[in-house]
Order: C-alpha cells, then structure tokens, then sequence
C-alpha cells in the first residue's frame, strides 16, 4: 500500500494545481507549511515508514505543478533535514527545518527587495506583468526608502493576476494605470522599468515567466527600458546546470475560451476537430532581453547567475522522493 498522506498535504496540493494558491514563492512556502503538518502529525510506526510517507508527501505536492522550480527546490530542502533515529527525532528535526524554510523564504524575500529597491529612482514608474511577491517586495522597499513610486500594470491574461498586483499597490497608496497585454508596448514609452519575478531561472540567465514576459521584454528592449527580475535564489533550476530544460505548464482551453456566463461577448465555447485550443502559462525570455536578476545575494547580469547557481547547488544528483 502507498504511505498516507495527510489530509493538509492533499489538500494544499489540490489548492496549487487549482491556483487557489499560486504564485512560485507562495506556492513553496505552502508546500513546506503542508510537510511540516505531516511530519507533526505522522503516526508512522518506524523510522522507514516515516521517510516514505514524507517522500509521498513531497511526491503528492511536486505532481501540482511544473514550472516554478522553487516548489522542487523546497521539498527536496526540508526532506534533506529528516535527521534522527527515532520517530519522534524525525517529526521534529523535520518540522524544525520546514519551518526554517520558511522563514528563510520570507528573510529573502525582504532582503532582495532592499536590493531592488535601490535601482528605483525617486519618482520613478514601473510597468509590471502578472503577480510576484518577489517583485513587489522591491516595491515595498523603495516606498520604506521614502520614494514615490508610480505603476504602469497589465492586466495578465487569462487569468488577470495584473489586477492582483493592483489591489497590494493601491493598498500601498501607489498611483496605478491599469492596461490591457496589448497595450503595453505604447505605455512602454511612460516606464522607468520594467520589472517581473520568476517561476525558474536557467544556467544560461533566460528567465521563465508568466506568459508574455518574454514579449514585454523584446518590446522594453526596443525601447530602451531597463528590465529588472527579482527572483530569490529557490528560483534558480539546478537540473539545467546539466542540460535539463525547464518544462512549461498547458493549463486548460477554459481559460482562454468565452465559457464564463458573465462574460456579455459572445464568443467560442469549445474546441472541436478543427479549432485547437493552446494555453501555455509560461514563457522563457532570452538572457540578452534582461538587464538585471536581483536576488537576495545582490542583483547578477544574467549570463552570471550560474556561478551562484554552482556555488548554492553543487551537483544535484536525483531526488530525495524518488528514493
Ligand atoms: C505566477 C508568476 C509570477 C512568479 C513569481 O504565475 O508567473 O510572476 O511565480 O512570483 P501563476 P513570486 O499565477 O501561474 O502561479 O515572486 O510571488 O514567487
């Protein structure tokens, strides 16, 4: 029989696969909140029943979703913390280190923000893509520093997590112009930067993002505006130091097809023989259309990240749920 899984678990996976959490550093810190519940709650009757039901545990969490590598990259950390010889050693060395996880998460994440803040100027205006927690922690800092700050935010399609980022800006007290995708290039010409968060960040520097990010880059490029990633060191994808791609989520033709009864324009409510549907939720942007990756160990020009990337992975050989 399979290891149980805590019903947490499951239920923190279902709310990733189903975006009701989403968003690459959330999306970690909630997997490590959902293996530091199992461990606590783990009624395992052995040491080795433990470990395989944390590997389930982890295996039922990686199954949501492929792209943001920062989802691999925290089971793999708290499983490499089961440490002890008895049940009870194991359930807390493994819930200490999950919770140090996250609290590390939320360390880096304040500290990157320092760092990106200091590349705003006063008054400065930034056009922004989907919804980063990473991203807006620049923000937040920049505002700390006593900077006024301006954002140009588009509204991310299909989903809209644009407006997302809206909501924490206004909350902030940010002024915010509000656009739809195929109006950034004109309001291009308006921003001081622009500035995106990842999902994974390869050896080579290319940044994979929320569909469209690769686009608005090639556009800021043309017009000479700065495009800035804030991405935390979870972000950056081990496998592809030995020549792994990063594989890219299809989410569903719903998402893109006029199925929402609110919706007051008629339009194609499904795929049939001839009408195929493509609804890819990433994209990958070329390391030379990105002037900065800010992280929380200093901002790197892309083509230099993997020498940080050697220095905090070393040779990743397998994974611990796979044992
Ligand atoms: C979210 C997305 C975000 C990154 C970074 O995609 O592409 O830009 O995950 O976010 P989705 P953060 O909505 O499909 O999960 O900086 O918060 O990790």
């Amino acid at each position: 029989d399979p290891p149980d899984v805590d019903p947490v678990v499951d239920a923190t996976a279902t709310d990733i696969a189903e975006m009701r959490i989403r968003g690459a550093a959330t999306i970690a810190d909630a997997a490590a909140e959902a293996l530091a519940t199992h461990a606590k709650r783990s009624e395992a009757s052995s040491p080795e029943a433990f470990r395989s039901g944390m590997r389930a545990a982890a295996r039922r969490l990686y199954e949501t979703r492929p792209t943001a590598v920062s989802l691999p990259n925290a089971l793999r950390y708290v499983l490499q913390g089961m440490d002890g010889e008895t049940v009870a050693e194991l359930r807390s060395s493994t819930a200490a280190r999950a919770e140090a996880f996250r609290r590390d998460l939320e360390q880096a994440q304040a500290k990157l923000g320092e760092i990106g803040a200091n590349r705003l100027r006063d008054g400065d205006v930034v056009m922004t893509h989907c919804h980063s927690t990473d991203a807006l922690s620049c923000i937040e800092a920049a505002l700390e520093d006593g900077k006024h700050v301006e954002a140009i935010v588009k509204e991310t399609r299909p989903r809209k997590q644009g407006h997302i980022t809206a909501e924490q800006l206004r909350e902030w007290d940010v002024p915010v112009t509000l656009i739809v995708d195929n109006a950034a290039r004109r309001y291009l010409d308006d921003a001081d930067h622009v500035l995106v968060g990842a999902d994974s960040i390869a050896a080579d520097g290319s940044v994979i993002n929320k569909i469209g990010t690769s686009g608005l880059a090639v556009n800021a490029r043309e017009r000479g505006v700065p495009v800035m990633v804030a991405a935390q060191t979870i972000k950056l994808h081990p496998d592809t130091m030995t020549g792994h791609t990063v594989a890219i989520e299809m989410r569903e033709e719903n998402e893109v097809l006029s199925t929402d009864e609110r919706s007051e324009i008629t339009g194609l409510e499904e795929a049939d023989d001839g009408l195929i549907v493509e609804n890819p939720a990433f994209d990958v942007t070329p390391p030379r259309h990105v002037d900065a990756i800010v992280t929380e160990r200093g901002q790197f020009p892309p083509e230099s990240i993997v020498t940080l990337m050697r220095e905090l992975f070393g040779e990743t050989i397998g994974e611990p749920w796979e044992a």
